[in-house]
C-alpha cells in the first residue's frame, strides 16, 4: 500500500516535472555532436518515480544531454549491474566511463554537480 501511494505520488511529480521543464540548453549543431558523443559514455540507473531521479532527469533534459537512462526495477537485469558493479542498489546512479575506467556516481545533487561543471 505504502509502496503504491509513493508510485504515485512519484508518478505525479513526474508528470508535473515534464509538463514545467521549459526549455533545453541551446548549441550549434557541432557542439551538440560533441556533447552526444560524451553522453553516450555514460547511463543513469534510476526509478522513473523515484523524487531523486526526476530532479536528475530535469538537470539532463535541461542541459541537453542525451544520457540513457536504466530502470533498476526489482528483478531487471540492471539492478544486478548496479548493485555488483557500483556496490549498492541507490538511485539515481551515473555510470561514466571514460579514458577506459568506469566511475559510479551516486547522490543526485553530486551528479547534478558534476553534469553541470562538465556541460554547462
Ligand atoms: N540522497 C540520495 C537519496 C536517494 C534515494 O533515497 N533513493 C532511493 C529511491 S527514491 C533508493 O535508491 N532506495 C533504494 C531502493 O529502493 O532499493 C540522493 O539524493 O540521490
Amino acid at each position: 500500500m505504502i509502496k503504491l501511494l509513493r508510485n504515485l505520488l512519484g508518478g505525479i511529480i513526474a508528470l508535473a516535472d515534464v509538463l514545467t521543464r521549459g526549455t533545453k540548453q541551446k548549441r550549434s549543431p557541432e557542439q551538440q555532436q560533441a556533447v552526444n558523443i560524451e553522453a553516450n559514455q555514460m547511463a543513469l540507473y534510476q526509478f522513473f518515480a523515484c523524487p531523486f531521479c526526476i530532479k536528475t532527469r530535469r538537470a539532463m533534459y535541461k542541459l541537453n544531454l542525451p544520457i540513457e537512462k536504466r530502470s533498476a526495477s526489482e528483478g531487471s537485469q540492471y539492478r544486478t549491474e548496479l548493485e555488483q558493479q557500483g556496490g549498492k542498489v541507490k538511485v539515481p546512479c551515473l555510470r561514466i566511463e571514460q579514458d577506459g575506467k568506469v566511475q559510479w556516481l551516486y547522490e543526485s545533487s553530486e551528479i547534478i554537480q558534476y553534469l553541470q561543471k562538465r556541460f554547462a
